[in-house]
């Protein structure tokens, strides 16, 4: 791929406000594959009122004429640069006209306008507009968008654009002319266009003040039936924001279009989002109750950002975590409310603990709002959005639900129709609390990982206890010198039977809390994961175990069997060192029985509790990842509690029967029980008759993925026979082979290594097409670690000739996959020295922006 772009990074400190604006923008498209015809009409003005220089992003267009106020420009009145159109002398106030010619089909970087499946569709955030016209494609700009779509009405009866359909005629020669015009100013990074021939599958809204609003989703030929789920979500999802925040959505009309060729997971576009269709089409044989809950949640958060993005929009891409963070904090708050609030929470903690701390402790360490950037597209990380979602989950804590509400009604009535900072967002629930966060603005400029280290002292006679903390952020790649933050710690103490609740609020580096008790408490350590750091407390194996079964905050019974298992971890370490085999402790053993005898109200809860955390969990503790000890430790764990609770397993799986599958609460959580039984028993012997059972009986695709990710873990015989008939079944429906790509690839034996070439073979496997690429290596990289890093350096090498051949194709897929190559320093020499030479030999190559700000950093 030719690199026609600079490698000049940007920075937050050179912003500057823009000294032209445009109004008005009116799109005319006439749809072709290869030879698109569009005419882009702009209204400008310029902020100073005086006359300027005009310079517009473009990349990779075709420029066929220019006009200003109606006069077509020769050729030397502009200049045109690889990413940039050039006027000199534009007046104060003009209108100027640019054709321009696109070719969809050629576009495989699946930004800016391209073919899904033979479907028009566009993708435009960040910078992706200007693959469609020369523009001032940033987000502070906002304009009234009129579109007109021309094609043909046979092969393209949906021509869909953002805000109202006001018009559709069908021409002499056969084609139908649309018109779309969207009242709300957007940026450009909202507009979209669709255009192709779809099933429909309607419904509708009636907000809180009556409007009736028209929900539409446009799903590949014979999928309506699967698309209802994500309609229903919809609906929950319009009904939620209106009770929790007041928020009634804006048009007439809520378009989502499910597309099989998509980046990410989805775009909210005004009125018209477009989806991954792995976030659309679900019904209860092709798809997992995890499945269910992904739509459910990312139909919320596309619909969510209606307010939080679109109508409220960020100023610049540094302040990305404005719209993303709240609005993950947002999904998840309506995740909570939907189905459990503990196991949603648990599910957040895990991927701040894995991936957002690995991000900190790489090379690409950012704060959640980054100071510095090359490719914008690889800033859209865990830190920006999850950990941005938790710096917003401190604010709701330190200034509870009402105080939040209150800042969030202050925002709107602030921003509405603005382009804003996150310094704003803070602003206003500063001021409508009446409470000073200058403090708390730390989390947005200071990156990594904080360091919570607690001690605790008790005073028998003067029946005080003590907690004395001390806060610390190691330096980051980015950034050397770290300051004290302030962080919500809820506690509580444990103590006769009771549990006593606090919120302390730590500002300073060190600090200590009294509490007035009459017996020494077991405390409860940042309860609730109130704040996104590490904590270190030398807590006993009784202690964890009297937290896991008293502690009123389910998070922190959870985390007290996480820290369980960290424990025995390092135990097998040190056993293995010594070359002993290391055997878990009879308390442990005690302690799950005893769940399994009788297990607890909350059957997901249980589940999750009696599973041993998972590899990047575990590693993410250390700061030189022991890879190899760490695998076979996880997999003895699972060995030694399978065989000596065998019977358990047994009797607790006959307990939890089957029923008709409904995607329903209780049923979820005992699939989830079942399943974790079901994992245990493929690790003992004999129990194939019974794997067959379930595979062959279920009535749903959760159940029997349950039966071949058993197999996959505990490299079961039956595993090979099992996938055969799962490929043979659904070979022509690519979503759902998609899991048998991803379970193939995490095969944890070497045969995977010849696996993997078979399936990039596969009739089905697509290098276009990045739900494929990261079925394969996404699977490869996480949920494979023990080939990952197969010593002889295989994966490593496996994944970066990946990775260069995708850079040619999708250079966001691409800077996606090389993530796991970058954390070289976390390994052992030798994989230290086989990483370090694969990424050299990339930075050899001519890179895209997307991989060489990656690669070069993390050599660097
Ligand atoms: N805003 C989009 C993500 C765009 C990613 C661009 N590379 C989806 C979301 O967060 O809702
Ligand atoms: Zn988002």
């Amino acid at each position: 791929m030719s690199q026609v772009s600079s490698r000049q990074a940007k920075k937050l400190s050179d912003y500057k406000a823009p000294e032209f604006t445009i109004t008005d923008v009116e799109l005319s498209f006439e749809l072709n594959p290869q030879a698109t015809k569009l005419t882009a009409v702009y209204q400008l003005k310029s902020a100073s009122g005086k006359a300027g220089t005009l310079i517009l992003d473009g990349q990779e267009l075709k420029l066929l004429s220019v006009s200003l106020d109606g006069q077509l420009l020769n050729a030397d009145c502009y200049q045109v640069t690889a990413e940039q159109l050039i006027l000199p002398g534009m007046p104060a106030k003009a209108q100027l006209e640019l054709n321009i010619e696109l070719n969809p089909q050629a576009n495989t970087a699946l930004e800016g306008l391209y073919l899904s499946n033979g479907a028009y569709c566009t993708q435009c955030e960040a910078e992706g507009f200007r693959r469609i016209s020369y523009y001032l494609d940033r987000p502070d700009v906002l304009a009234r968008f009129t579109t007109h779509i021309i094609a043909d009405d046979t092969a393209y009866p949906a021509l869909l654009s953002n805000g109202n359909l006001v018009s559709s005629t069908l021409l002499p020669d056969g084609r139908r002319h649309v018109t779309w015009v969207d009242p709300f100013p957007k940026p450009s990074y909202l507009f979209a266009l669709v255009a192709g021939d779809f099933d429909c599958l309607k419904g509708s809204y009636t907000t809180g003040s009556g409007r009736e609003v028209a929900l539409e989703f446009y799903v590949d030929k014979g999928n309506k039936n699967r698309a209802q789920f994500a309609l229903e979500s919809l609906q929950r999802a319009m009904l939620w924001d209106e009770q929790r925040f007041g928020l009634e959505y804006d048009l007439d009309i809520y378009m989502v279009v499910a597309v099989d060729f998509f980046n990410m997971g989805a775009m909210e576009n005004k009125g018209l989002n477009v989806f991954n269709s792995k976030y659309v089409l679900a019904d209860q044989q092709s798809a997992t109750d995890t499945d269910f809950f992904n739509i459910e949640s990312i139909i919320g958060h596309e619909y969510f950002h209606n307010w939080t993005g679109n109508r409220v929009t960020c100023r610049d891409w540094f302040q990305l975590s404005l719209k993303e963070g709240l609005t993950v904090f947002r999904d998840q708050q309506f995740s909570a409310d939907m189905g459990s609030a503990t196991l949603n929470r648990i599910d957040a903690v895990k991927t701040i603990r894995t991936a957002q701390f690995a991000e900190d402790a790489g090379p690409m360490a950012h704060p959640i709002r980054p100071q510095q950037v090359l490719e914008m597209n690889n800033f859209y990380t865990v830190t920006v959005y999850d950990k941005g979602a938790e710096v917003i989950r401190m604010l709701h804590t330190l200034l509870g639900q009402d105080g939040f509400r209150k800042g969030m009604d202050l925002y709107f009535k602030r921003h509405d129709g603005q382009a804003v900072t996150c310094d704003d967002f803070v602003n206003a629930m500063q001021d409508a609390n009446g409470r000073d966060l200058t403090l708390f603005s730390r989390w947005y400029q200071q990156s990594g990982t904080p360091e919570l280290k607690v001690h605790s002292q008790f005073d028998a006679k003067k029946r005080e206890f003590k907690l004395l903390m001390q806060q610390h952020t190691p330096a980051t790649a980015d950034q050397a010198d770290k300051e004290p933050l302030l962080l919500p710690v809820r506690v509580e103490l444990l103590a006769e039977g009771a549990s006593l609740p606090y919120l302390l609020e730590m500002t300073e580096t060190q600090q200590e809390f009294s509490f007035a008790v009459s017996q020494k408490p077991v405390p409860v350590l940042l309860a609730d994961f109130s704040a996104p750091v590490k904590l270190q407390y030398q807590y006993s194996m009784d202690e964890l175990l009297q937290i896991a079964r008293d502690a009123k905050d389910g998070v922190a019974r959870w985390d007290a069997i996480q820290q369980l298992w960290q424990i025995q971890v390092k135990a097998a370490i040190e056993a293995n060192s010594s070359g002993a085999e290391y055997q878990l402790p009879a308390a442990l053993f005690e302690f799950y029985r005893q769940l399994l005898v009788k297990p607890l109200d909350d059957l997901a809860f249980t589940a999750e509790l009696l599973t041993v955390p998972a590899y990047d969990m575990v590693a993410e503790q250390f700061d030189e990842i022991p890879v190899q000890t760490l695998v076979v430790a996880l997999q003895s764990f699972q060995q030694q509690l399978a065989t000596q609770l065998a019977e358990q397993w047994q009797l607790c799986y006959q307990s939890l029967q089957a029923e008709a599958y409904q995607y329903q609460q209780q049923q979820v959580a005992k699939r989830a029980l079942r399943s974790v039984c079901l994992h245990y028993l493929a690790f003992v012997a004999g129990k194939d008759e019974l794997l067959r059972q379930q595979y062959n009986s279920s009535d749903n695709m959760t159940d029997q993925l349950a039966v071949l990710r058993a197999c996959r873990s505990a490299s079961h015989p039956l595993f090979a026979e099992l996938m055969s008939a799962f490929e043979q079944r659904w070979n022509k429906d690519v979503l759902v082979l998609d899991k048998w790509f991803s379970l193939s690839a995490s095969y944890p034996q070497p045969p995977v290594f010849n696996t993997l070439e078979q399936l990039t073979a596969h009739p089905q496997f697509s290098w276009q097409n990045p739900n494929r690429v990261r079925a394969v290596f996404g699977a490869f990289y996480q949920q494979n670690p023990a080939m990952f890093h197969s010593e002889d350096g295989k994966g490593y090498q496996q994944l970066a000739d990946v990775v260069l051949k995708m850079d040619a194709i999708n250079p966001q897929v691409a800077s996606r996959l090389v993530t796991p190559l970058l954390s070289w320093k976390r390994y052992q020499s030798a994989r230290q020295q086989q990483l370090k030479a694969v990424l050299q030999a990339m930075l050899t190559r001519d890179l895209s922006n997307d991989l060489y700000e990656k690669v070069s950093k993390s050599l660097s």
